[in-house]
């Protein structure tokens, strides 16, 4: 089999949601075949959309939603070894989290695997975070960068509500932020005041990159 149909079978094995060790022998040989780590990150979110239209449409329920999770989570597991091989190093430090309401964690997950892989000092805060949590990991962290999660259209106030309670508390000035996962876009990161929306991890360590070289005259780890 050639990559790509290795790559187009993990696809299949995912969305059919029944077939977690097939997916991981898939995901497994890929990797071993030398496709790129984020090849693979890249088709499960695509196998993961289309599980998420299935059960847009009700051709899915919660079951598959659930298997399908889980082969991802797993997937990822596999993943995130390989990510840090392509570490180029920056110092600095990111506070992420899904917003509360939110119990989405796979994307934050490959968000903080590869921002690890670039050295950063990443501070988990989890799923379902309160926005007092965000405030006070601002507060006590001194983050560079603090990042929110957001897959449900019906939490993503409270992205709204964390950039408010820094601005009242005289701590949105010392920290960028950055917002992502599908429920969010540019364009309401403009209006609820972040720095940047994200689409994917690359972007994550792009922006956190950018800012963190920026602020510090751009020297790298040492
Ligand atoms: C797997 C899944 C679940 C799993 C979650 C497993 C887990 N532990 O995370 C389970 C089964 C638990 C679940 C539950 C629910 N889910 Co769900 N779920 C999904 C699904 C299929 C995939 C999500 C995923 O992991 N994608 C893969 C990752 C890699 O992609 P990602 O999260 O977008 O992250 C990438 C980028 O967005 C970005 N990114 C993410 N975060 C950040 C942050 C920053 C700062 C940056 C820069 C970038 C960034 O980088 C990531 C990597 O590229 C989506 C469908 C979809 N297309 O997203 C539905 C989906 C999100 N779920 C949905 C729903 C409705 C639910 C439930 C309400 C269902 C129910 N009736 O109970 C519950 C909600 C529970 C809750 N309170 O959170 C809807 C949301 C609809 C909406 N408009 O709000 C979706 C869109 C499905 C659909 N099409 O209807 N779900």
């Amino acid at each position: 089999m050639g990559n790509s149909e290795i790559l187009a079978e993990l696809k299949k094995a995912i969305i059919d949601c029944v077939r977690l060790d097939e997916a991981k022998d898939l995901a497994r040989k890929a990797l071993n075949a030398g496709v790129n780590p984020l090849d693979v990150v890249e088709v499960v979110r695509e196998a993961l959309d289309e599980v998420g239209d299935l059960y847009e449409k009700k051709e899915y329920f919660l079951m598959e939603l659930t298997l399908a999770g889980s082969t991802a989570t797993e997937i990822m597991t596999m993943i995130r070894p390989e990510l840090k091989k392509t570490a180029s190093l920056t110092k600095g430090k990111v506070v992420i989290g899904t917003v509360f309401g939110d119990l989405h964690y796979i994307g934050k997950d490959i968000v903080i695997a590869m921002l690890t892989s670039q050295g950063l000092d990443v501070i988990d805060l989890g799923v379902d975070v309160p926005c007092t949590s965000f405030v006070e990991a601002v507060k006590n962290e001194q983050p560079d960068v603090l990042a929110m999660s957001g897959l449900l259209t019906i939490v993503v106030d409270e992205m709204r509500k964390v950039i408010d309670t820094l601005r009242n508390e005289g701590l949105r000035e010392g920290v960028k932020i950055m917002i992502g996962g599908r429920a969010v876009n540019e364009a309401f990161a403009q209006e609820i005041g972040a720095d940047a929306f994200g689409a994917n991890a690359v972007d994550a360590v792009r922006l956190a990159t950018e800012w963190i070289g920026g602020r510090k005259g751009g020297k790298p780890k040492k």
